[in-house]
């Protein structure tokens, strides 16, 4: 007998049953929802591109443009093109090849600043390079040269291009966003797709020479550059490059002067951010190398290698990133004793969180969540050197125990957390304790608040940003959980 399966699908229906064809009968879905056994996100998260950039930790900058050779840190837009005159074409190769012997993955290299005038040949306005007072100025090309240097060197790389343009007719008119602001920023795209971040000042002085026009132009930041249209145009085109500040994707951290609050949250705003904003905008620390100001004038002394190492502790080690500004001279490279500090400032990063002892420990916790099908959330997961594995205890395991042990005691300096943001920023609060016979625990740096932790957190185990110190001799670790948004989640625990 052959069933009739319309006929037989119809009268099923009649009597009140769900017309179902008989291949979605065939498709239940027997999975269970969560195969894994991952933890529920804690809101809000960070987008896949706000996770690589946060990778980024310390970076370059670098101020070279008009104010060079002017020695002014904002230029009114008035001075003459003729003015910008290197002496030889800049070289973004060796400002990278510097920073990175510092130890820094890469840089961003202002283009524009609120001058107005572009580091390159652009379609936009004649208030650039191409009218150069000499041939080395004309032959310069920034996005251009410093793509390709950080493309050879391996290194991340982003440009710098200010809102504010003090040299424009049309700003403060809609034709200035669209089409002057938004095609220099879609014009970078032709110096590399694979950009980090595009850096948004927010400055805006008011006066200019607009033209030629002069007076005063306010505008309101939050509405006139019309910032979701250009992260959709730049995203569309450039997805992984985070649109700070004006954009949106990344905070200022609220100084400029090297440090992130000990308690710092990914979202809110300034040196702490808040625990209860809705938006994910991880922090970024600009500060100078040098004393003076963001542009070189007369080789400015850079800071001794103690000060540059506490702007790390306190910008890298308490959730920020570090972009730290060294700026190119009038010959377009960085002077010597720049790149010869950037080298010992590198050498002493090495020397001092180089080598990881988390790597040679055995790693335990007071909870560990259920495995799921493919995923499990042992403590070794934390020192396997794997980003994306980590360690998580069960949904009620808030207050938990993570213990490294050696069999030989270690001379320990700094320890270092770091969360899984995937599934949200949780630790509010955390001790750590070291123990020098693997039983008795003595608790570390009581004095500094050991509250969130974030993308990562170093805690120096005296307390301390200042002094190196001798390091304590020990044969166990033992980091507490205390408090948390939900349970906590840590990918990386190292210890130096
Ligand atoms: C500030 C600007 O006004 C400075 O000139 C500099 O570029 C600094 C990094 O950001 O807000």
């Amino acid at each position: 007998m052959t069933i009739n399966i319309p006929r037989l699908l119809i009268s099923l229906a009649a009597l009140g049953a769900p017309a179902l064809l008989p291949a979605q009968i065939a498709l239940v879905d027997e999975r269970p929802a969560n195969p894994d056994n991952e933890p529920a996100p804690v809101f809000p998260v960070p987008t896949e591109r706000q996770m690589l950039w946060n990778e980024t930790e310390f970076y370059g900058f670098f101020h070279f443009g008009m104010n060079t050779f002017t020695g002014l840190e904002w230029g009114g837009g008035d001075t003459d093109p003729s003015v910008f005159t290197p002496s030889s074409v800049p070289d973004p190769r060796q400002w990278l090849e510097a920073i990175k012997a510092a130890g820094m993955k890469g840089g961003i290299a202002v283009v524009k600043h609120h001058d107005g005038f572009c580091l390159w040949p652009t379609a936009t306005t004649d208030y650039n390079v191409s009218r150069a007072g000499n041939d080395a100025g004309k032959a310069t090309n920034i996005p251009r040269d410093f793509g390709q240097a950080a493309r050879d060197l391996g290194m991340k790389y982003g440009f710098y291009i200010s809102p504010w343009d003090r040299n424009n007719i049309h700003y403060g008119d809609s034709s200035y966003v669209s089409e002057v602001f938004v095609k220099q920023c879609e014009e970078m795209i032709e110096y590399g797709p694979d950009q980090f971040e595009m850096w948004f000042d927010g400055a805006n002085g008011g006066d200019g020479y607009y033209g030629g026009t002069g007076g005063v132009r306010q505008i309101d930041a939050s509405i006139y550059y019309n910032m979701p249209n250009l992260r959709h145009r730049i995203h569309s085109m450039m997805p992984d490059c985070v649109m700070w500040g004006l954009g949106g994707e990344a905070r200022w951290i609220g100084n400029e002067a090297g440090w992130a609050g000990e308690t710092c949250w990914s979202y809110g705003n300034g040196t702490q951010g808040n625990e209860n904003a809705w938006l994910w905008r991880g922090g970024e620390s600009d500060a100078k190398a040098t004393a003076g100001g963001w542009f070189w004038k007369n080789d400015d002394d850079m800071r001794s290698l103690d000060r540059l190492w506490k702007m790390y502790l306190e910008t890298v080690g308490r959730n920020s990133t570090l972009i730290l500004n060294i700026p190119p001279n009038q010959t377009g490279k960085l002077p010597d004793t720049y790149v010869a500090r950037l080298k010992e400032f590198g050498n002493l990063l090495q020397q001092r969180l180089g080598t990881d002892l988390a790597l040679s420990a055995r790693a335990t916790a007071s909870d560990t969540r259920t495995a799921g099908a493919a995923r499990t959330y042992d403590a070794s997961n934390l020192i396997d050197g794997d980003k994306d594995t980590y360690w998580a205890p069960s949904d009620s395991g808030i207050q938990s125990v993570i213990t490294l042990e050696w069999d030989k005691s270690q001379n320990i300096h700094y320890v270092a957390l770091q969360e899984y943001n995937r599934k949200g920023q949780r630790i509010k609060d955390f001790t750590i304790e070291t123990s020098t016979d693997g039983v008795n625990f003595t608790r570390m740096a009581s004095e500094i608040p050991t509250t969130t932790v974030g993308y990562k957190r170093i805690i120096p185990l005296n307390g301390s940003t200042d002094e190196y110190g001798d390091g304590f001799d020990c044969r166990a670790v033992r980091i507490t959980i205390n408090d948390a948004k939900a349970c906590p989640l840590l990918h990386t625990v190292s210890v130096f």
